[in-house]
């Protein structure tokens, strides 16, 4: 009974936030698991989180900024084709700035912010990421390198980023702009809702150059079914007589190391050197490989 009664306590305490605001906070139920992981028994997730450690190159924190990103559909609806975005596409910080993301999930699927291309030794994978399932909001602290370069930052749940959930950040002027990032720079691939499937592909046949497809072989024929002709192998190949030959050179060799040995021994002394034998061997085939390998 006490047992029902504190799990329904517990129960209550933790839904009370979700009465006072449309969306689950998780800031406050995180566990640390070191390295800059923290996670929750609801799903969400803060990875490379850095509130403390400078990067090399930097010598102080050079302003500390907070942002709050929203993710979800609605921010798609403005860009044609486009299913999920967040609502800003593009950031930018000065070199060494400590930037505190509160990343919103307005969708009931997951979303993450992810962000690319950090130094390793400073953030696991080179990456800062939050991630929840939503209606959700989660935070994380990271300090941002020195050095002028574009970062992306998506959402890396299958074809999110692919449907629009992609924007940039860049530290101080950046090192250039990142594709398919929607109302900011143009797509890889670009949209025409003109053209008709086959026009398509004849289309994108004549750009690659390539020559006209083979046209379409009837399955109903069977073709011809060649005889296989299976050589017979001599019964004195090549690896026989190799073998014969070691015999043969290395018979006297062991009959003076058998000398004066039992059975036993000399059976103990063949297995070792067969171990070796192929140990050698192995080794050898793998030296071959890796040095074709270069
Ligand atoms: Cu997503």
């Amino acid at each position: 009974m006490m047992k029902l009664v504190s799990v329904s306590v517990f129960a209550a305490l933790f839904s009370l936030p979700t009465f006072a605001q449309d969306y689950q906070d998780h800031d406050g139920m995180l566990m640390n698991h070191g390295e800059g992981h923290l996670m929750d028994m609801a799903g969400g997730m803060v990875m490379g989180n850095n509130p403390d450690t400078l990067p090399g190159g930097c010598d102080k924190i050079a302003e500390t900024k907070e942002i709050t990103v929203h993710a979800g559909h609605k921010y798609a609806e403005k860009f044609p084709g486009r299913m999920f975005a967040f609502d800003t596409q593009e950031f930018q910080f000065k070199p060494c700035t400590k930037l505190t993301v509160h990343f919103i999930n307005d969708d009931n699927v997951r979303h993450q912010w992810m962000m690319h291309g950090l130094p390793k030794y400073l953030y696991p994978k080179g990456m800062f990421h939050l991630e929840v399932s939503g209606p959700a909001k989660i935070s994380g602290t990271l300090i941002l390198p020195p050095g002028d370069k574009t970062y992306l930052v998506h959402c890396d749940i299958a074809q999110h980023m692919e449907k629009g959930m992609k924007a940039q950040l860049k530290v101080g002027k950046g090192d250039g702009d990142l594709p398919s990032i929607p109302n900011v720079t143009a797509n890889v691939v670009a949209d025409d809702y003109k053209i008709t499937l086959p026009e398509l592909l004849e289309k994108a046949h004549a750009e690659a150059n390539l020559p006209e497809p083979e046209p379409v072989v009837e399955l109903t024929k069977t073709a011809p079914v060649k005889p296989v002709v299976v050589e017979e192998e001599s019964d004195f190949s090549g690896v026989t007589v190799i073998g014969l030959l070691l015999g043969v050179l290395v018979a006297p060799f062991l009959a003076k190391k058998f000398k004066g040995m039992t059975a036993t021994e000399i059976v103990a002394y063949l297995f070792d050197l067969t171990n070796s034998l192929i140990e050698l061997a192995i080794t050898t085939v793998q030296r071959l490989i890796k040095s074709m390998q270069k």
